[in-house]
């Protein structure tokens, strides 16, 4: 399998994670993507452009992040981190959605910052980041139902949070949030974690 990849990608990490936690991470190829000058080829393969994409060993090219993890996770007879039991599947689906929802906020207004500023729209910037706060609140709120074994949800926030340390390390969202915090601590030394934390090229 090859992996369109950027280390500086939070969804890239939620699929890297997966490869670790699945024991796949072997049978993956990395190609970097340069996602700013998309290649005519990658474009074809994937028309949104954008990483990560998964090419099978079938030929099929998948996307988004949510597919790529969920295709990893049929590929193995291990642990599942897509549980089928109810209602645990969508508590977890749930999780994840709420991970990539922040981080789709967190993306979206930093993609504006650092335009020039004055295209800037502040009101945008301040819309983009209320999200990612409320989504915080409730992530501090959920920590006591997390699941105790690991899985997509979990997997999707730990990248989440390691993002916005990585773009957003003066805001420290850790305060005032002492569950989710503690909890990211504890997750962090997951092997998995620890071995794909996002780096500037
Ligand atoms: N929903 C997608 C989001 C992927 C995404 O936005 N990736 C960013 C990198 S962090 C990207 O490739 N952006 C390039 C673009 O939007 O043109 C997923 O979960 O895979």
């Amino acid at each position: 399998m090859k992996l369109h990849y950027s280390p500086t990608s939070p969804y890239v990490r939620k699929v890297t994670v997966t490869a670790i936690e699945t024991g796949l991470d072997g049978r993956i190829e990395r190609l970097t993507a340069d996602i700013r000058e998309p290649s005519e080829s990658f474009l074809f393969d994937n028309p949104l452009g954008k990483v990560p994409a998964l090419t099978t060993d079938d030929g099929l090219v998948l996307f988004d992040s949510a597919v790529i993890c969920e295709y990893l996770d049929s590929l193995h007879d291990g642990h599942k981190l897509f549980p089928t039991e109810v209602p645990q599947r969508w508590r977890t689906l749930r999780l994840m959605a709420l991970g990539d929802g922040i981080l789709d906020a967190a993306v979206l207004r930093r993609a504006e910052m650092v335009r020039p500023e004055k295209e800037q729209s502040s009101s945008w910037i301040e819309r983009q980041k209320s999200k990612v706060m409320r989504g915080l609140a409730m992530l501090e709120r959920e920590v006591p139902r997390f699941n105790p074994n690991v899985t997509i949800g979990q997997i999707t926030v730990g990248s989440c949070l390691g993002y916005l340390d990585f773009r957003f390390s003066e805001e420290h969202w850790g305060i005032g949030r002492p569950m989710l915090a503690d909890w990211y601590s504890m997750f962090m030394n997951r092997p998995s974690m620890e071995a794909t934390a996002p780096y500037e090229p």
